[in-house]
């Protein structure tokens, strides 16, 4: 019999526990469109807690609460700053673009870490030939930066900088929990410096489904008007949100053994031949690594180490994304490095 699959796609792939399916099974539930859903309504009181705002709002997806609050913070007309790699602009479809008329400016970062040097010339002066730059978005943990953590002090001058400007800051914190475990630095520290926070629980946290934008209580009552508009108002939610507010009673803490086991599946790939990891350094639950065009396509590794059980992700012609989560254990992770080290010998 075949062994069973090894999923590192991605941390979105992990299942509901047991434990976590029957709090989902108990919730208690009410129409969150018409009025509320309490259960719902506990999960946003605890987020908005953990996250130090005055108010959070549930949403179907971590690119809804992105969304969601691109539109809240611009105009059409308007301009945001992003890094070059991050998800916003590259996995969302350009649905700022689409849905909101907005426009960005990118900026490479270093592994999706930005420095405010790079940024204080980017406002555009207010005239009308040009767009009006209105806010700036940071990403933490930064995902194609290969779970990279911006470092604090990047954050609190980015902020500083474009707070003294009047732009606008939203941070897209789908990983932030990995970051906070990660540094110690609680996720209220975090995101204290932005106007809009976004967190999704359907990553690392391994709830089944949702996303919630936090922030000050007028803006989160006018991202629940947009939610509704961008197709987002759910009725008995609370059983989806159960889900969630279980991962964030029982799951933030274990965040660190995914971050271990990535550390470990990064020593199996500097030990093979033809395989390099860019960036060299793991922070949290991701690697991401080069395949020398001589052993073959990123696309062709994937291939062959899906032949033996174990699946990841191409991000280009060249790299491999590989995510630790709660559905992988320890001796699992040895066994896909071990793979890994086998699948590059034989491709030589
Ligand atoms: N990331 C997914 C894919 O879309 C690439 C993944 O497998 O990592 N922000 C960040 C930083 C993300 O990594 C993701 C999802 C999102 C937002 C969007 O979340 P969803 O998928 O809930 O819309």
């Amino acid at each position: 019999m075949a062994a069973p699959l090894i999923d590192l796609r991605s941390d979105t792939v992990t299942r509901p526990t047991a434990a976590m399916r029957a709090a989902m099974a108990a919730a208690e539930v009410g129409d969150d469109v018409i009025d509320v859903d309490p259960t719902v309504e506990r999960l946003q009181r605890l987020c908005a807690e953990m996250l130090g705002t005055e108010a959070a709002i549930y949403m179907p997806s971590g690119s809804m609460t992105n969304q969601i609050a691109i539109r809240l913070h611009c105009q059409p007309g308007d301009e945001f700053i992003c890094e070059a790699d991050c998800h916003i602009y590259n996995y969302e479809q350009a649905a700022f673009a689409q849905l909101s008329g907005v426009a960005t400016r990118t900026v490479q970062g270093d592994a999706g870490v930005l420095h405010v040097d790079q940024l204080r010339d980017l406002i555009r002066p207010a005239n009308d030939h040009m767009v009006r730059t209105r806010l700036v978005t940071l990403e933490n943990t930064h995902n194609r930066g290969a779970g990279r953590i911006q470092p604090y002090e990047n954050v609190v001058q980015i902020c500083a900088w474009a707070e003294s400007h009047g732009l606008r800051r939203h941070l897209d914190g789908a990983r932030l929990f990995n970051a906070a475990v990660a540094t110690g630095i609680p996720p209220a520290d975090w995101s204290r410096h932005f106007d809009t926070v976004s967190v999704c629980f359907s990553k690392g946290l391994g709830a089944p489904v949702g996303s919630a934008l936090a922030g000050p209580r007028e803006l989160i009552q006018l991202a629940r008007r947009h939610r509704k508009v961008f197709g987002g108002g759910m009725r008995q939610a609370g059983i989806i949100a159960a889900g969630a507010l279980y991962a964030l009673e029982h799951h933030i803490d274990r965040l660190g053994d995914d971050h271990a086991t990535a550390r470990i599946l990064a020593d199996a790939i500097r030990q093979s031949a033809g395989l390099r990891l860019d960036p060299e350094q793991v922070d949290t639950n991701m690697v991401i690594f080069r395949v020398d065009p001589a052993l073959g396509t990123a696309a062709d590794m994937v291939g062959a180490l899906r032949e033996r059980g174990v699946l990841v992700l191409a991000t280009s012609p060249v790299k491999i994304r590989a995510v630790t989560h709660l559905d992988v254990d320890e001796a699992q992770v040895r066994r896909a490095g071990q793979i890994i080290q086998e699948v590059a010998e034989q491709m030589q």
